[in-house]
């Protein structure tokens, strides 16, 4: 038998070790000293998060995909009919597929994801079983302008898809040029769903951010095991502890790798000093109310024009436009 010849092709501008030593040295050189999640997601750190997902006391994504499932009849009907998905963050693609299967005859899907083998794998399954909808993966930090592959056929309109809370990784300052980007993506006609973690017992969101079998200090920890990988720096991995803390007047959790003693770490030539108990902030997760999201969303010239919770009120999805 001939063999089966790929029907989609990657567009891969993920990030080069200059992007990642650049914003490294720039981080480490901050008061207070800083690193950026988007970069927990190399191969093993996009595999920890999944093991994340499946923690008892992570309820995030558990909560967001029983609401999908509940609820994507009626989120499909607002939508419409032959849309166009670019999502942002696509991960393991499990929401993706909800959405699909529920919208009327999608024409296309862009995946925008940071890590290139996730991108790789999800969009091979997703391909297999939407042979009608036609697969623009792209490999790129959406956080940067990214060009987005234009779909064969016209689509009616453009959804923006950002499931899981993931904008909550975000100030809010940076949420909003990212909104007001996605609102470009979009168009004037356009369209953005939007999953939020709402507010809620701060003793749940701790929890959730501190697992019993320490898979997520594991996934913090992953990212100086990565950065020592791949721009050479010479991070001790016992040196550092993971630390996540809910701030109430924030609304955010906060999570810190800590050093454990004085020690100074090297990159690429350069001397970086930790004293005993200095934190490096490498992650928020914001935790909203409606009236701090739709906030946001109006600064970037969007509003809500739907929503929909789960029955407890832990997690949202927003429906938006311009
Ligand atoms: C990527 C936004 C879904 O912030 O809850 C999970 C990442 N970090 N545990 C979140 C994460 C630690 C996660 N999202």
């Amino acid at each position: 038998t001939a063999p089966v010849l790929p029907t989609w092709r990657l567009t891969d501008l993920r990030p080069t070790p200059s992007d990642i030593l650049g914003d490294t040295i720039a981080g480490l050189s901050a008061t207070p000293k800083r690193l950026s999640s988007k970069y927990f997601y190399d191969a093993r750190g996009s595999q920890l998060f999944e093991r994340i997902t499946r923690q008892p006391e992570y309820y995030v994504t558990r909560v967001e995909l029983e609401l999908l499932e509940d609820r994507l009849g009626d989120i499909a009907s607002a939508i419409g009919p032959e849309v166009h998905v670019v999502e942002y963050g696509t991960g393991s693609g499990r929401k993706t597929r909800l959405l699909l299967d529920a919208l009327q005859h999608p024409i296309a899907y862009t995946p925008i994801e940071i890590s290139r083998t996730t991108v790789i794998e999800s969009t091979a399954r997703l391909a297999e079983e939407f042979p009608r909808i036609e697969m623009l993966p792209v490999c790129a930090d959406f956080t940067r302008p990214v060009p987005l592959p234009e779909p064969m056929h016209d689509a009616r309109s453009t959804l923006v898809f950002f499931p899981g809370s993931t904008l909550g990784n975000f100030t809010d300052d940076v949420a909003v040029e990212l909104l007001a980007a996605m609102r470009e993506t979009m168009g004037p006609r356009g369209q953005a769903l939007i999953g939020i973690d709402l507010d809620k017992d701060p003793s749940l969101i701790e929890a959730a951010y501190n697992d019993a079998a320490g898979v997520t200090a594991e996934f913090t920890l992953n990212l100086l095991a990565r950065l020592n990988r791949e721009i050479g720096s010479d991070f001790q991995l016992d040196g550092f502890r993971h630390r996540a803390v809910y701030a109430r007047e924030r609304g955010r959790i906060e999570t810190d790798l800590v050093s454990q003693y004085g020690q100074t770490v090297h990159v690429a030539g350069r001397e970086f000093t930790f004293e005993a108990g200095e934190a490096i902030r490498v992650e928020y997760s914001c935790k909203y109310t409606d009236e701090r999201f739709a906030e946001l969303a109006a600064q970037a010239g969007l509003r809500v024009v739907d929503g929909w919770n789960d029955a407890r009120d832990w997690f949202g999805l927003r429906l938006l436009q311009a």
